[in-house]
């Protein structure tokens, strides 16, 4: 990797190379617990975490919320002469930024790379044109794509959904536009592609048919995967949940649904999930119930890596900062076996007051530190044993004897109840012992 930027001009003058200096630093701009090539475990700290940038949030958002206008002078936008070329500047201060931050690889949809031209076939064009510069980018530094999408929520046409809008045409636009977007990520090597349901969902029931859409939405997925795999493409597909928010209702509510859907569509082989921690919330679901109920399926695929603020009932989409939500959440990780095709995307952006150059720097380097803590103490509580010991110990019944053949399904019901009366007062009042484990998680937490 190029520690210089590769475009014609230098977006980020002032900062160079971020570095890890250690927790004691108080250099803003350094990484105090992020240190890429630490081993935790088997493997580096860089090859768990897999830091991927948004490129929407980071590159092209301006600030603006439904109060006011945009905030963000962004350098990369201001002296274009066309919109074109302002995607040009846009992706070369993207590259030089994620090579100085040092995180390996980016995620984008397709208008945040290029705009949307006066004809589907000119917005291709469009995205083609900046899919050459983009992997020129890649070649240059290093830099690798995690997965791109398809932005199907932004242009008035898709108010009332994409794959699921009640008009035909309008699917049949998407369709256009998502498979473009599937031959972008395939250019660009890239190891997944993410399937978010932007409003794919409804306002009113009085107005939809919920049947036919969901029937619509299956057979959408259905279309692109085989598109995809027709054309080689060999890495993984997501769903990422949403309760709500633009839409009252999302058809894709939490894991549990996406699971549900999938499976019922024979979608399971192919799909996995991308779990958002801000997401999560807004279902009323912890992060790591999430990500835990996906890896209960064996369909953990890739994380959006943000927080949201308790408080407030939308998606705020701020940086994570919290330690003790980052451990629980690579705890989770850990326990399945660690990303293969997936990795920790920040969907997360500088608030609309954050307005210094430097900010978006500190909002990436907290966050990776803050995930490097959270990965620490995972692996700490998988090593000490103490946690993982204690949960196998509480269904050690289920080990041997009876409790063995009921797991092996050769005990019918009459056979249970038996069981269960002649074992009548002998068990079952037996401690959780929560405060006991939290008691330990806190002491990992402050490193003793
Ligand atoms: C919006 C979503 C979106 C996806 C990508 O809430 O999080 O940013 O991650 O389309
Ligand atoms: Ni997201
Ligand atoms: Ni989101």
């Amino acid at each position: 990797m190029t520690d210089f930027y590769v475009g014609d001009k230098e977006y980020f003058p002032k900062i160079g190379k971020v570095r890890y200096e250690g927790p004691e630093s108080d250099n803003p701009l350094a990484f105090k617990f992020y240190d890429p090539e630490k081993k935790v475990g088997k493997k580096k700290m860089k090859d768990h975490l897999r830091f991927a940038v948004a490129y929407w949030h980071s590159f092209c958002a301006d600030g603006t919320d439904p109060f006011g206008s945009a905030t963000h002078a962004h350098p990369w936008i201001a002296d274009a002469k066309t919109p074109m070329e302002a995607a040009r500047h846009k992706m070369d201060a993207a590259f030089e930024f994620i090579t100085k931050l040092g995180a390996e690889f980016y995620c984008f949809h397709d208008r945040d790379m290029a705009p949307e031209g006066v004809s589907p076939s000119e917005s291709e064009k469009n995205l083609f044109t900046l899919v050459e510069r983009a992997k020129k980018l890649q070649k240059a530094t290093g830099v690798k794509l995690l997965w791109g999408t398809a932005n199907l929520f932004t242009h008035p046409r898709f108010m009332n959904g994409a794959a699921t809008n009640p008009e035909f045409t309008v699917l049949a636009l998407a369709a256009a536009q998502v498979k473009a977007a599937i031959d972008a990520t395939i250019i660009l090597g890239g190891q997944g592609y993410t399937f978010w349901g932007g409003r794919e969902g409804y306002m009113s029931l009085l107005n939809t048919d919920l049947k036919r859409e969901k029937e619509h939405l299956a057979r959408f997925l259905s279309l692109a995967r085989d598109y995809a795999r027709s054309q080689g493409f060999k890495g993984a597909f997501y769903i990422e949940p949403k309760p709500m928010e633009p839409t009252k209702h999302q058809y894709d509510y939490d894991t549990e649904t996406v699971i549900g859907f999938l499976k019922a569509n024979g979608l399971d082989k192919d799909f996995r999930l991308n779990i958002e921690a801000n997401h999560a919330e807004l279902a009323g679901h912890d992060f790591a119930h999430e990500l835990e109920t996906a890896a209960a399926a064996g369909m953990l695929g890739s994380v959006d890596a943000n927080r949201g603020e308790p408080r407030n009932g939308w998606d705020t989409d701020q940086f994570p900062t919290s330690y003790y939500e980052t451990a629980m959440a690579m705890y989770a990780v850990l326990k399945a076996g660690g990303f293969s095709t997936g990795g920790l995307n920040f969907d997360a952006k500088i608030r609309r007051n954050s307005v210094d150059p430097t900010d978006l720097f500190a909002a990436h380097i907290g966050g990776m530190d803050t995930f490097a803590v959270g990965l620490e103490i995972a692996q700490r509580i998988i090593a000490d044993g103490k946690i993982p010991g204690f949960v196998k110990k509480r269904y050690s019944s289920f080990n041997s004897g009876d409790g063995a053949k009921f797991e092996k399904g050769l005990l019918s019901l009459t056979d249970l109840a038996a069981i269960g009366q002649a074992d009548y007062g002998k068990s079952g009042i037996t401690s959780g012992r929560q405060e006991y484990l939290e008691n330990i998680l806190n002491q990992y937490l402050l490193g003793l």
